[in-house]
């Protein structure tokens, strides 16, 4: 019999104690002085402790990332609601029972590992459920869609949008000419286009994201009968995004914008949550729905035509432990699904099928990656691999072979729990072709179009505006403008305008229906959990009034930082008060709405030009401003028209005052002013 897998890791190694010692084992007495002959004389070679610490060293980096280098992850677990029995054997997705581990990770696409986190970018959004049968890598992004239908076009894609070879520049950003080069002449990027150049390219956070799984994947259940899926990550923090201005300021102020909006999210126990959708879809010969080919990743399923069911809720609520460990080595892989879960044709989806399992090889340094603790399932492990760089596991026993009798036959293949591949009868040329149903690469780029509220469609021109200005070569930016004719006409206008450039003539509105489950305008206040209001102070603050106004925001998830002159003490009205943050190293963009305190020294505060800067800066970024006492001059210092929506002020900071503020943050943005 093969053993169990706990007997067959290596029992002895044991992390920790009090003394540090050798890689080893063996204690060390200093780790500051190299052993030398005499104390100025040269060092020995014998120093083993030395040259073992700087050995290590050297090699303390590997391979980042090939894409989505930049990126930060986190442990949770997944709550099944709602058995989808009837179409899966997934045991994750049928059995509502015991919650499911998860581990996740988020990431930008373009940038290199030490990049910023608000750069314009496609975000990932790549989930692992440790489930009973194995581990199931969901590995999405924050957009439905792709830039290309076949993955053979991928090196392609990626190479125009990282930074240009001869150079290296720009970092972490498309706006530049080789990217826009291979966009212009490849139009089924179209739709994608319109995703990155819109607001949810520039998230508020990663808690305020939708995730998708992009591909349609099948769903297979116990009959071996099989449904189409397209899978979604609804967040409970509503969805938010910045404005570009901040987006591009945040790089330089906090290049760990949303790693640090994360971590102290669940440091602090506000544990941000998704609920899991699906649209089912039945799975036909051609696997069309209603015209759209669902095994084109350029396309979506409009919500309105498939609503998307609610199945359960991830929660994260663990930060991890260290890094490298986990954030850096979980190796994620496309074809990790447990049985019930299966693939589609979808040629994007079968070359990331190669390409996971493969990037690994390079990254981690061998075949074993998966008995990296981070990787390793929860299921029981029992297969003939064997030995390799970095093996972890010590199999006992002779026989790492099938068919055998030395082992007891074992082991033995899985028989009805096994995963097996839906049997499906195929016919065809032998061809590199690409199907006719995949031809229409404007439709959906106009129907997002149409979906967009104003102030969203405002902010895809002045995105497309910006990247094709910062283009060299003026053709480019001309055939760009042929993309966006294709797509609308009011759109292809105001960018040409931009661009100083006669604009051809657009597609006119109207000939698509749009998915207003596109826009991310909220209809209505939301959750304010995980915001962040930034207090400015002077000595004699109504320490008070910012009592009351924290106990708001700290019942509903949000929080307060103190900004003063310098951090430490600041005197108060009555008592004192911590500040959080000094003023001079902290910026409006840091946070989601600015307050002036009140208080004897608010009119002080409001002659500071820092005050004017930041509110103003808030103000222009749709934030909400507040003030209360004498502090209300501020506003108007600051130009800012006080009957406005999203500005908040009164004489005193009352209760009427905190539900006015917290209102007005429920919105999370003012777009109207
Ligand atoms: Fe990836 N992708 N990808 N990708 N991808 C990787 O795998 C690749 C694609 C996505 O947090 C790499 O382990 C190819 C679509 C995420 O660790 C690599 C193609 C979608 C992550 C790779 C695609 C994604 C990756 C780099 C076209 C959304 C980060 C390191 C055929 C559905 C996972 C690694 C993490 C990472 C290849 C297209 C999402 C090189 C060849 C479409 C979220 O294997």
């Amino acid at each position: 019999m093969s053993a169990p897998v706990e007997e067959a890791v290596a029992p002895t190694w044991a992390l920790g104690g009090d003394v540090l010692t050798t890689a080893t084992g063996t204690p060390v007495d200093d780790t500051d002085n190299s052993l030398r002959l005499g104390s100025r004389g040269p060092t020995l070679l014998d120093d083993f402790h030395l040259r073992e610490k700087i050995m290590h060293f050297d090699h303390e980096r590997i391979p980042e990332r090939v894409v989505h280098a930049r990126g930060t992850a986190a442990h949770g677990h997944f709550r099944l609601t709602k058995s989808l029995g009837h179409v899966t054997k997934a045991a994750v997705l049928a059995d509502i029972g015991p919650d499911v581990p998860v581990f996740v990770r988020f990431s930008t696409v373009a940038g290199s590992r030490g990049s910023a986190d608000t750069a314009r970018d496609v975000r990932g959004f790549a989930v692992r459920f440790y489930t009973d049968e194995g581990n199931w890598d969901l590995v999405g992004n924050n957009m439905p869609v792709f830039f290309i239908q076949d993955g053979i076009k991928f090196p392609d894609l990626i190479h125009a949008a990282k930074p240009e070879p001869d150079r290296e520049i720009p970092q972490a950003q498309t706006a530049h000419d080789t990217f826009w080069d291979f966009a212009s002449l490849t139009p089924e990027t179209a739709h994608m286009l319109m995703w990155v150049m819109s607001d949810r390219a520039i998230p508020r956070s990663f808690r305020t994201m939708e995730g998708f799984g992009v591909h349609t994947f099948r769903l297979v259940n116990s009959k071996g009968a099989s449904t189409l899926v397209k899978f979604h990550w609804k967040p409970r923090a509503g969805m938010h995004s910045l404005v570009w201005e901040e987006a591009q300021k945040l790089g330089g102020i906090d290049p760990d914008f949303h790693r640090r909006d994360l971590w102290e999210a669940i440091d602090a126990g506000n544990f941000p949550k998704w609920d899991l959708g699906v649209q089912l879809m039945k799975d036909t010969d051609d696997q069309m729905f209603e015209g759209i080919d669902l095994l084109d990743p350029t396309k979506l399923v409009p919500e309105e035509l498939v609503p998307v069911t609610i199945v359960g809720t991830l929660t994260l609520d663990r930060n991890p432990d260290n890094f490298f460990a986990e954030t850096e080595q979980v190796a994620f892989c496309t074809t990790h699904v447990p049985p019930g879960v299966d693939f589609t044709d979808d040629p994007l989806l079968q070359a990331r099928n190669f390409s996971y399992l493969d990037t690994q090889l390079t990254r981690l340094g061998g075949p074993n990656f998966d008995q990296l603790p981070i990787n390793r399932p929860r299921a029981a492990v029992n297969t003939t691999q064997r030995d390799g760089y970095g093996q972890a596991a010590v199999h006992p026993g002779r026989a790492a072979y099938t068919p055998n009798s030395i082992g007891g036959g074992c082991p033995y293949t899985a028989g009805e729990s096994a995963w097996v591949a839906v049997p499906r009868s195929m016919d065809g040329i032998r061809a590199r072709a690409r199907a006719e149903s995949f031809g229409d690469h404007f439709s959906q780029a106009t129907m997002f179009w149409e979906s967009m509220s104003p102030p969203e469609r405002e902010h895809i021109v002045g995105a497309f505006s910006f990247e094709l200005s910062k283009c060299e070569q003026p053709e480019i930016r001309e055939r760009v403008l042929g993309i966006l004719a294709n797509i609308d006409s009011v759109l292809v206008s105001e960018v040409a305008a931009h661009l100083g450039l006669k604009a051809p003539k657009g597609r006119p509105s109207g000939d698509v229906v749009p998915s207003p489950a596109l826009s991310m305008q909220p209809l209505g206040g939301g959750s304010i959990a995980g915001r962040l209001v930034g207090v400015l102070v002077e000595a004699g603050a109504d320490v008070a009034g910012i009592k009351r106004l924290r106990a708001a925001l700290t019942a509903q998830g949000a929080n307060l930082c103190v900004i003063a002159p310098h951090v430490g003490t600041v005197n108060a009205l009555s008592g004192s008060l911590t500040a959080d943050r000094a003023a001079f190293s902290t910026q409006s963009v840091e946070y989601d709405a600015l307050v002036v305190a009140g208080g004897t020294g608010a009119s002080t505060l409001a002659e500071q030009p820092y005050t004017a800067l930041n509110l103003s800066e808030a103000y222009r970024h749709h934030k909400v401003v507040a003030a209360w006492g004498d502090a209300q001059v501020a506003l108007a210092n600051a130009g800012i028209d006080s009957d406005a929506s999203g500005v908040v002020r009164a004489n005193k900071a009352d209760k009427a005052f905190v539900e006015s503020f917290v209102t007005a943050l429920s919105w999370h943005r003012h777009w109207s002013r």
